[in-house]
């Protein structure tokens, strides 16, 4: 009776159908564990399903391959956590169904056997169904708790791996952005750079062509500075030429100047001398007899040059120079000298007489003189010129000269003029001295002698117009030279002088 129901037990469906979803395998086959049941002769084997060896399982081994992020069936996808709790969810589901398949094997086992087996056979073979019943189910709930252990500890082991995993990512993603910063950082200073590095050639193009232009402008100006020069150059050699020119002009001139004048006198002399050959007859026939050179002036004669003169009562003429110019014009010129062509060392006489060239240098004589002032009341004109053509004046209000018996003394009054402050010459009265009459005011030397010519000496006094005449480059050291103290000084000699009279109230 039964060994077939044995043959066919062994056939039961716990092998082929609670497995047959397996991969057959050896492995798997060794970890079933056997489980033997013996009853009398006979003996029954139970083969039970090994949880560790379940797909996607959790047995240590996978879940440490799992955490080491390795493939393989138990791999879990990372980015989807909820999908694997699900996944163990299954399992227990599973493993749950397994048992519920196991009980009801089971119990349809023992339904099987009750009805098959005899009574004493059946019962005692039921009891040891129940004990084996009792110890699976024993079995089953410790699995039940293993894995349910297990699972919890793959649990925390994956949230520890995902959140370690999401710590990491968010690492990554941190660092990528933070690199994706910096290089977007570093694109813009880039640009930045080109930008600048642009600009700068820019400017340094500019200030290449600035330097360019101002080195063009600068050649310019000096072209132009070059070329200013010459014209310069040319324009002073036109200047100087042009000078020269005018110099020789001017020479020209003066010389024309003074033939002209040279001629009006010489017109003028030959007209006097008509008139005073022919009675001094104007054109009406009347008499006209001029005392002095005022009169002339007066009479419309308006050119210096030689005048004839009657002084007093006398009826021969006195040839004069008449300065018509001056300061109005009609003065009578007692002394004149300008280049030094008459010799003013003289007597007495000579000095009372007169002495030169009416129409150059000469002195008129002190008769005269004293005869003409005497006729009225008279001033005095002093011209000088030095030798750097400066001229001065010294004026005279009143101008007196008494007769020879008192020695020609000359009286002044009312100075004034510009050759000096005060006059270089004595107004309170000198008499006249030559070298030969000696009526200074130096009581123990003559004056005359060391002075040299005639003259109104005091004591030698500030003047002396009649001293030697010295030229130019010799004119200055010159004691005895043609001298006015208070225009140049004690010992400068003058170039030209002349001293003239006129009518106070002309
Ligand atoms: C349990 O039994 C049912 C039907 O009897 C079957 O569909 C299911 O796949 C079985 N489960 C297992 C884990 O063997
Ligand atoms: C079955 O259970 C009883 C008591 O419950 C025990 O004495 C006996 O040894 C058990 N049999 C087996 C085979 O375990
Ligand atoms: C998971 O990470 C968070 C921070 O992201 C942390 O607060 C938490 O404690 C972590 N949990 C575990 C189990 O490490
Ligand atoms: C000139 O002569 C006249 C008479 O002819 C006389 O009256 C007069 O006083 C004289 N004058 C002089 C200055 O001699
Ligand atoms: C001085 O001038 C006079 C008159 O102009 C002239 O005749 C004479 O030759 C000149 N003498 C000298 C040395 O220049
Ligand atoms: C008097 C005098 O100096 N005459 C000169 C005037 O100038 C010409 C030239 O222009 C000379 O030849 C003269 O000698």
């Amino acid at each position: 009776l039964f060994p077939p129901f044995l043959l066919s037990f062994r056939l039961s469906p716990l092998t082929e159908r609670g497995y047959s979803n397996r991969p057959p395998s050896g492995l798997l086959s060794k970890r079933r564990k056997l489980h033997r049941i013996q009853h009398g002769q006979c003996s029954y084997t139970f083969i039970l399903p090994e949880l560790d060896g379940c797909p996607g399982g959790g047995s240590p081994s996978q879940t440490q391959h799992y955490g080491g992020f390795q493939g393989g069936p138990g791999v879990v996808q990372r980015d989807s956590p909820p999908a694997d709790s699900e996944w163990s969810a299954q399992k227990l589901q599973h493993l749950e169904s397994t048992m519920e398949n196991n009980t009801q094997w089971l119990q349809k086992l023992e339904n099987f056997l009750q009805k098959n087996n005899r009574r004493d056979v059946a019962n005692m073979q039921s009891h040891v169904v129940h004990n084996q019943t009792a110890t699976m189910l024993e079995i089953g709930t410790n699995l039940l708790t293993h894995t349910a252990e297990q699972t919890r500890k793959l649990h925390v082991v994956e949230a520890k791996v995902l959140n370690h995993t999401s710590q990491i990512e968010i690492k990554l993603l941190e660092n990528s952005l933070s690199t994706n910063k910096l290089e977007k950082e570093l694109l813009l200073q880039t640009s930045e750079i080109s930008r600048l590095r642009d600009k700068n050639s820019h400017l340094e193009s500019k200030v290449q062509m600035l330097e360019s232009k101002q080195r063009g402008e600068l050649e310019d100006m000096r072209q132009e500075k070059n070329r200013l020069q010459s014209v310069i150059r040319t324009q002073m050699a036109a200047i100087e030429s042009l000078e020269r020119r005018l110099r020789v002009a001017s020479t020209n001139n003066t010389a024309l100047q003074r033939q002209q004048t040279q001629l009006m006198e010489s017109v003028h002399t030959l007209l006097n001398m008509v008139a005073s050959t022919t009675g001094t007859h104007t054109h009406t026939g009347t008499h006209v007899m001029w005392r002095d050179c005022a009169d002339a002036y007066k009479a419309g004669h308006y050119v210096s040059g030689l005048y004839h003169i009657y002084i007093g009562n006398r009826t021969e003429p006195v040839q004069v120079y008449c300065d018509m110019e001056t300061s109005g014009g009609g003065w009578t010129v007692f002394q004149r000298r300008f280049n030094g062509s008459v010799d003013f060392q003289r007597s007495w006489r000579e000095y009372k007489m007169g002495f030169g060239d009416v129409l150059g240098e000469y002195w008129m004589g002190n008769e005269v003189l004293h005869l003409l002032t005497n006729q009225g009341v008279y001033s005095m004109r002093v011209e000088m010129m030095d030798w750097e053509g400066n001229s001065a004046h010294s004026h005279y209000d009143r101008f007196t000269l008494t007769s020879e018996r008192q020695q020609y003394r000359l009286y002044l009054r009312g100075y004034s003029g510009t050759a000096g402050k005060q006059s270089s010459l004595t107004t309170h009265g000198s008499g006249f001295s030559t070298r030969d009459k000696d009526n200074d005011n130096c009581e123990h030397c003559k004056c005359a002698m060391m002075l040299t010519g005639g003259w109104w000496f005091d004591a030698c006094g500030f003047s002396n117009l009649n001293g030697v005449y010295y030229s130019i480059g010799h004119n200055i050291r010159k004691l005895n030279g043609i001298k006015w103290h208070h225009f140049k000084g004690p010992s400068y000699s003058l170039r030209a002088t002349s001293m003239m009279v006129r009518p106070y109230d002309f």
